[in-house]
């Protein structure tokens, strides 16, 4: 027996002391001192009397000890559960419910906040700090540098990815440790990854992007990473340089065109630029290939799948579309109601099969049972279809969701929330067009008879409530919303009406 995934991505480096991390401020982490740190932290996981499968929710910052506690967990046996460091306390405490989560870690910071929530379900707590420090950090730091890895095979638990739905609910995602090992190992494989590259990290590392295709692809070639806090544009501009390959979603990349500095010069060098997690535009795809001559590799993925698709590194990178199946994956394009396969160049669902398919929703059966077929297809809920040269296009989605500067939006969890304000009837949210984010979330309120709805009031609440980047950016009232015949709110309608609200 072995562990899986910590054993392949990360305990094949044990002794080497090259640089894995590149930080901001000049230090370097070599290898052989992250397999310090995670063992240390993992000794620490187990000190707190964690057990295998366990859940660890963590809401910190990006940081090395951050990237430290997801090895950890990987080597302890332990089931890592990161938070988007947006979340409000509402939004954690479901999660920390949901998940049954024996130890919750956060910022210094929120300790305070979140103590309560914690307590209430039975959880322990710990911090860990965006400068690498903490109790969490402390207690690490007396432990041994060895870690005694704990078997996991093939079909175990390794990662919960929280994604919302379409009823409002958050569904535990849950990864198995073949699921992210395969995806890493195809993605290094396709792409080229060698222990020469190094990747330009400006990714939140609490999503599929940042971590299992940006860091794991790194520890499956063994190469090192430039790992920037966040996307800032200047430090962007300055490091990269020293990159070799940068995966970004498409806002990275329109940010990065709307800077005089960004020149064919500065990336002459670099070999491959990946983009994600939302549809890059062929304008701006076009536009990247003029300003540095070189074509954006467009992919497609999700939280239940990793990656699904690839446009070919060596063949033609095909401006909006998302390239061919990757090896091992299946990918077919059903007809919604009967299911049935459609011939290629007609649009339906997608649907995808292989290594790389979640396992299932934690604790709910009846939402894997409706969208994760007895055949292991898993219905994506995004429209699509294929076309003459195999290439897969997405066209839209058969799910209600807004992706926001690659973070998805489900307007159901907006509704719910203003639909519970004072003076309002009902409510319904579309995303519409946003020079910057893509798309961004547009709230339409119905007042309730003689009732003036409090629109100002209506966004203080929600700082509590919802997170920043679900905040409507802007709440427009209507008399009354549009319905088809069988009742059922025309958002078609609504988006093409307020298509330019943004720039109102
Ligand atoms: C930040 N804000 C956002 C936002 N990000 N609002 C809407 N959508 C977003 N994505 C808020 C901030 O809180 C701030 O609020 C205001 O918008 C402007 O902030 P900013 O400083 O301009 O934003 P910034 O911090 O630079 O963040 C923008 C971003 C970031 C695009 C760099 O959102 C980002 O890193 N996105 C990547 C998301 C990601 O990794 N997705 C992968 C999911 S995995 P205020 O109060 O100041 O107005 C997946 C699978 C797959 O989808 O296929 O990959
Ligand atoms: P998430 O649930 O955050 O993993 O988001 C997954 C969703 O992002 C997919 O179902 C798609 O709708 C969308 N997505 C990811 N990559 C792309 C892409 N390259 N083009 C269009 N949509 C994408």
């Amino acid at each position: 027996m072995a562990n899986l995934l910590f054993d392949n991505l990360l305990g094949v480096h044990e002794n080497e002391t090259k640089p894995f991390l590149y930080l901001p401020d000049g230090a370097t982490v070599t290898y052989q001192s992250f397999l310090e740190k995670s063992a240390r932290m993992a000794n620490a996981l187990v000190d707190l009397g964690l057990s295998i499968g366990d859940r660890v929710a963590v809401q910190v910052e990006k940081s090395p000890e951050a990237l430290a506690l997801y090895a950890a967990c990987l080597q302890a046996g332990l089931i890592f559960l990161p938070l988007n460091t947006a979340y409000t306390i509402d939004e954690l405490s479901y999660f920390i419910e949901n998940s049954g989560a024996s130890l919750v870690v956060c910022d210094g910071g929120k300790v305070d906040d979140l103590k309560a929530v914690a307590n209430r379900f039975g959880a322990r707590m710990e911090s860990l700090n965006a400068d690498g420090g903490g109790s969490f950090a402390d207690r690490a730091r007396t432990m041994p540098a060895q870690f005694e890895t704990v078997d996991r095979e093939a079909g175990d638990l390794a990662v919960f990815l929280y994604t919302s739905g379409t009823t409002g609910r958050s569904k535990g995602a849950m990864l198995t440790h073949e699921n992210i090992l395969s995806n890493a190992r195809v993605l290094v494989q396709e792409w080229r990854f060698t222990p020469e590259d190094v990747l330009l990290h400006a990714l939140p590392i609490f999503h599929a992007h940042g971590l299992f295709v940006a860091a794991n692809v790194v520890l499956a070639s063994g190469g090192s990473m430039i790992f920037l806090p966040k996307f800032d544009l200047d430090q962007i501009i300055d490091w990269l340089p020293r990159a070799t390959t940068m995966m970004g979603v498409p806002t990275f990349y329109t940010r990065l065109l709307g800077d005089a500095r960004f020149t064919e010069e500065l990336v002459a060098h670099m070999r491959l630029f990946v983009s994600g997690s939302a549809p890059l535009l062929a304008d701006t795809h076009e536009q990247f290939e003029k300003r540095t001559g070189h074509r954006i590799l467009e992919r497609y993925g999700m939280t239940e799948t990793s990656m699904n698709t690839s446009n070919p590194y060596d063949g033609e990178r095909r401006a909006g579309t998302v390239g061919f199946p990757l090896p091992g994956v299946e990918l077919k394009v059903t007809n919604p109601e009967s299911g049935e396969t459609l011939p290629d160049g007609q649009v339906g669902q997608i649907e995808v099969r292989g290594p790389n398919v979640f396992k299932g929703y934690w604790q709910m059966p009846e939402k894997t049972a409706e969208e994760l077929r007895a055949d292991g297809f898993f219905i994506t809920g995004d429209l699509g279809k294929i076309d003459a040269g195999g290439y897969v296009h997405i066209i839209g989605r058969n799910k209600d969701l807004i992706i926001s500067g690659g973070y998805n939006v489900y307007p159901k969890e907006i509704e719910l929330f203003l639909d519970g304000q004072p003076g309002v009837l009902e409510s319904a949210v579309v995303g519409v067009p946003h020079p910057d984010f893509g798309e961004t979330v547009l709230g339409i309120l119905i007042p309730q008879p003689d009732s003036q709805p409090d629109l100002e009031a209506i966004m203080e609440r929600a700082k509590s409530a919802l997170a920043r980047f679900k905040h409507p950016r802007k709440l427009v009232l209507m008399r009354e919303l549009p319905r088809n015949t069988m009742g059922k709110v025309q958002k078609n309608i609504l988006r093409e009406q307020y298509k330019g609200a943004y720039e109102i």
